[in-house]
């Protein structure tokens, strides 16, 4: 049962998608409203989507979130979430991020899936999973909480669209059967400026990344949604995220899926 009106969903997507295109923090939404819902917090994100897509943005795919102990732990909140992934948002290796259009940006490690020409509806199970995806490959993912300090509850985090903000997708795009016996346990170390800052495996994501693919369509599928052809599925961050400054530049280091790498920019 949803505890808000319209108006006041529609009034909360606005604050969670200024925030997002001023680049400026607010107080986490939580801190004044007690009884925000899950579910009210998936129709606010839905919402803020919709502002997105009203001004010329195009879905291009999701995204998974804390589906890692190590994410759980950095955030304080333990459970996997979902969000969505627009064209503004996406770059590839080599590109710059900029200091300018964030607010305080962290990098993850991560895995991306790109779905073949057949949408997906759930539920599933991984061996189906497999069928339905094209290709696979590392990626970056720059996540950017609107709230202050980077502090949220697990509601206040899904409004936020699960701090989405750009990805960087890796040149090196296998297919499923290249990947697919390796998947489990590809090795994957972020580095900045050269240093090694986090060191992990895709086997903290969701213990094998297919199943946080499996997990996504089978979330949306909860919600009668199917996930579209095409769609580039972030499968979420191997290890905690890092803090990024403008001058920094960012390499992921991966066994199977080559190097990923971004300049930080004012
Ligand atoms: C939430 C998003 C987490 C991941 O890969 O676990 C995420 C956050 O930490 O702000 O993208
Ligand atoms: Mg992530």
């Amino acid at each position: 049962m949803s505890g808000l009106s319209e108006q006041e969903l529609l009034a909360l997507a606005k604050r969670v998608d200024d925030a997002a295109m001023k680049c400026e923090e607010i107080v986490k939404l939580s801190a004044t409203l007690d009884d925000l819902d899950w579910e009210d917090a998936y129709t606010i994100q839905r919402l803020s989507m919709q502002r997105r897509f009203e001004r010329g943005e195009e879905l291009v795919g999701m995204k998974m979130g804390l589906t890692s102990k190590a994410k759980m732990k950095q955030v304080n909140v333990d459970s996997p979430i979902y969000g969505h992934l627009t064209s503004s948002m996406q770059r590839s290796s080599g590109d710059d991020l900029l200091m300018s259009e964030q607010i305080h940006p962290r990098v993850e490690p991560e895995i991306a899936f790109i779905v073949g020409d057949k949408s997906i509806k759930g539920p599933i199970t991984a061996a189906q999973a497999w069928d339905y995806i094209d290709g696979v490959c590392a990626a970056i993912e720059v996540i950017d909480s609107r709230y202050e300090k980077f502090q949220f509850t697990l509601p206040d985090v899904v409004a936020d669209n699960a701090s989405s903000t750009k990805f960087f997708l890796g040149d090196v795009v296998r297919k499923p059967e290249e990947v697919k016996d390796v998947l489990g346990n590809i090795g994957m170390i972020m580095e900045v400026d050269g240093e090694t800052k986090q060191v992990g495996s895709s086997a903290a994501i969701y213990e094998h990344p297919i199943r946080s693919f499996v997990a996504l369509v089978n979330m949306l599928a909860e919600l009668d949604e199917e996930l579209a052809a095409g769609s580039i599925v972030l499968a979420g961050a191997a290890t905690a995220a890092e803090f990024v400054s403008a001058g920094q530049h960012i390499c992921l280091k991966t066994d199977a899926l080559g190097d990923v790498f971004l300049n930080v920019k004012e």
